[in-house]
């Protein structure tokens, strides 16, 4: 597929990374992380008693990833997570997002596995010794195996055994957290693993993806208190992936459209969490796909949050399809990364500064990801990417003008620390600040990546 290009200017390839002199960015108080997951990056897969999870099993039907790629030794950073956490801390990067495998930890009949326990303790000691802030998810797309073969997120005992996941993690991590995450993008988990069958497990039934995503929001909702209960210092919460649609005409339909693609990508999640109730323009859009939901299933997932993670990576252009839903019309001319994605950070302040009028509780948000894919190559020792510079810049403007509108924001990770596994696209697409070279794991700084590690180093002088 052929993208329009992006053209690096001599100041966007070189100039300082550097926000202006009155941005929220430069505060101490903000927050700049790099973040991370679990499959995309661990490998490790049969090590220390882990069991297999659904990205295990996807992987490995043919067909299902580009080039045939699987998770298995991915960054190898189950070995290399020390030479990992020097990189982040040489980039002067002051938080880091992780996630934990569930497969590691526990065993099918809900037991501890203390050795993946402990290979997740090192971690977030190793962090908290370097002086970073932990953001922790539990549940970042790898779900064991034996749950699945039961019904996985279609079967209502899945929300259960999430509680008790929450439950050992909280109880075992206590004091090394400062920040857990419950879900991480409930919607892909729902909609591209249960709707479109795109992601593990593969499933492809609209029905399924509304249940889905009912189950998932209802683990999350289960596991807040028990989260409170065992760790209460630290800020629980959640990440929702956004979308940005916006309407291709000025027409009544279109602009319906537009609005119909905000409610299946972000009221489809923020509305039970922060208004307990699903928005009726879902069923509009997909008649006949009401989950089951039983009686204080709606309070148990609006339960209150410390903070919402909030990932952000492009915008949709849609039209009416004629009837109750939408279709989209790609714009010509702008933008994209590697992904096809289009450049728009408008988008993300937009929606920011939305959520904070739509929703009177909306809690202290942060931007748990952002970035862009790009085909980057290590050239003489050094890889250039200009695009990706020029990207976050241009989406920490962003997120600078939504706080200067009002909208309360506490940090920015940027996705991802290092190239990893992009799951249905394997190795191809490249998302780090930090490249891997997959035959060595040689690890090579990303030019953004050295401009971010300088504008960190000033800031810390200036505080
Ligand atoms: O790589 C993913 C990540 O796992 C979840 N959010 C989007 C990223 C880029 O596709």
């Amino acid at each position: 597929m052929a993208y329009d290009t992006f053209a690096p200017s001599q100041d966007l390839n070189s100039g300082p990374f550097s926000p202006a002199a009155d941005s929220a960015l430069w505060r101490k108080q903000f927050l700049l992380g790099a973040a991370t997951a679990s499959y995309q990056i661990e490998g490790a897969v049969h090590e220390d008693g882990r069991l297999p999870s659904i990205w295990d099993t996807f992987s490995a039907i043919p067909g299902k990833v580009l080039a045939g790629d699987t998770g298995a030794v991915a960054c190898d950073h189950y070995h290399r997570w020390e030479g990992d956490f020097d990189l982040l801390t040489a980039l002067n990067f002051e938080a880091y997002r992780l996630s934990i495998a569930w497969p590691r930890v526990m065993d099918e009949a809900g037991r501890p596995n203390q050795k993946g326990l402990d290979f997740y303790k090192r971690l977030l000691a190793r962090l908290k010794e370097k002086g970073l802030k932990t953001f922790v998810t539990l549940y970042h797309w790898d779900l064991p195996q034996h749950l699945e073969d039961r019904g996985g997120w279609l079967n209502r005992d899945t929300v259960y055994r999430f509680a008790d996941y929450a439950d050992l993690m909280s109880r075992e991590l206590a004091g090394q957290v400062d920040a857990w995450m419950t879900l991480n993008e409930p919607w892909c988990s729902a909609y591209l693993g249960y709707g479109n069958g795109h992601h593990a497990p593969g499933l492809a039934n609209g029905r399924f993806a509304t249940q889905a995503m009912h189950h998932l929001l209802l683990a999350h909702g289960s596991a807040i208190p028990v989260l409170r209960a065992n760790d209460p210092a630290s800020q629980k919460g959640i990440v929702a992936n956004v979308g940005r649609g916006t309407a291709n005409s000025a027409s009544a339909e279109d602009q319906r459209a537009a609005h119909l693609f905000e409610v299946q990508h972000n009221a489809w999640i923020l509305d039970p969490l922060l208004k307990g109730a699903y928005p009726e323009d879902l069923f509009e859009l997909w008649p006949g796909t009401e989950p089951l939901v039983l009686d204080g299933d709606l309070k148990t997932i609006a339960a209150p949050l410390d903070f919402l993670g909030i990932n952000y990576y492009f915008r949709t252009n849609v039209e009416s399809d004629g009837g109750h839903g939408f279709t989209e019309v790609p714009l010509e001319g702008v933008e994209r990364t590697q992904m096809g994605w289009e450049v728009h950070p408008d988008g993300l302040r937009d929606l920011l500064i939305g959520f904070d009028k739509t929703y009177s509780n909306l809690p202290p948000i942060y931007i748990t990801e952002n970035g862009m894919a790009s085909d980057d190559k290590v050239v003489e020792g050094h890889v250039d990417d200009p695009q990706r510079i020029s990207f976050l810049k241009r989406h920490l403007a962003a997120v600078d003008s939504a706080i200067k509108a009002g909208v309360d924001i506490r940090g920015y990770f940027v996705w991802s620390l290092m190239d990893n596994f992009e799951w249905a696209f394997g190795y191809e697409r490249r998302f780090g600040v930090v490249h891997v070279d997959y035959e060595t794991q040689k690890r090579t700084v990303k030019r953004s990546a050295e401009l971010i590690a300088k504008f960190l180093a000033e800031r810390r002088l200036r505080n």
